[in-house]
């Protein structure tokens, strides 16, 4: 059959980091649905549908991702992989503290529906980008062009611009 894989976020907004986990989970499913859920405990700077516009330029300004697509979580992620069909789901590693927040929703989650988790080593390069930083950054008028691409870093300069 064909494989699909979710490759869940917040996206707040995506980055380098997020972007480079996408492209290698590519490589090992056929499909690779990315996504775009709120994460209860985070106060989100962009809204949902600006967040999945965002990634959508982001990925398509990439020609090898043309098995991608981005789509809003409406709930429970477990639900969200039963619906678009996926086996699995595919979550990058910065360190040790990611994997022991991880580690839990990957248990809980294979508890609910027997879905599994694969992680994915990030790349180096990219271990100190986090959406978090990036919206600091930006909040005090840094750079964050070398962080994220270049329709994040307009829709975030935008919204702290602008606060809703
Ligand atoms: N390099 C590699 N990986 C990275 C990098 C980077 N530079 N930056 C981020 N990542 C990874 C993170 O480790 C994470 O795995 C993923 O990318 C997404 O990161 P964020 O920050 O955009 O998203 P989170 O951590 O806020 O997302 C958490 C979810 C929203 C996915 C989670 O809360 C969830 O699944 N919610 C849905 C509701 C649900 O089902 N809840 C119960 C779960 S048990």
């Amino acid at each position: 059959g064909v494989s699909i894989a979710v490759c869940p976020g917040s996206f707040d907004p995506i980055t380098l980091g997020h972007l480079d986990v996408v492209r290698r989970a590519t490589r090992l499913f056929d499909t690779v649905v990315v996504g775009v859920a709120r994460n209860a405990a985070k106060n989100a700077l962009l809204d949902a549908d600006t967040r999945v516009e965002v990634a959508r330029r982001a990925l398509e300004a990439e020609a090898e991702t043309a098995a991608v697509r981005v789509e809003v979580v409406p709930g429970l992620l477990v639900d969200f992989c039963r619906q678009v069909g996926a086996a699995a789901v595919v979550k990058g590693l910065r360190g040790g503290a990611d994997f022991d927040g991880e580690l839990p929703m990957a248990l809980m989650n294979r508890h609910l529906t027997g879905v599994e988790t694969v992680f994915l080593p990030g790349e180096q390069r990219y271990a100190h980008v986090a959406s978090s930083l990036v919206k600091d950054i930006a909040r005090h008028g840094g750079p964050i062009e070398d962080l994220v691409p270049p329709a994040a870093a307009e829709a975030v300069r935008a919204a702290v611009a602008h606060p809703a």
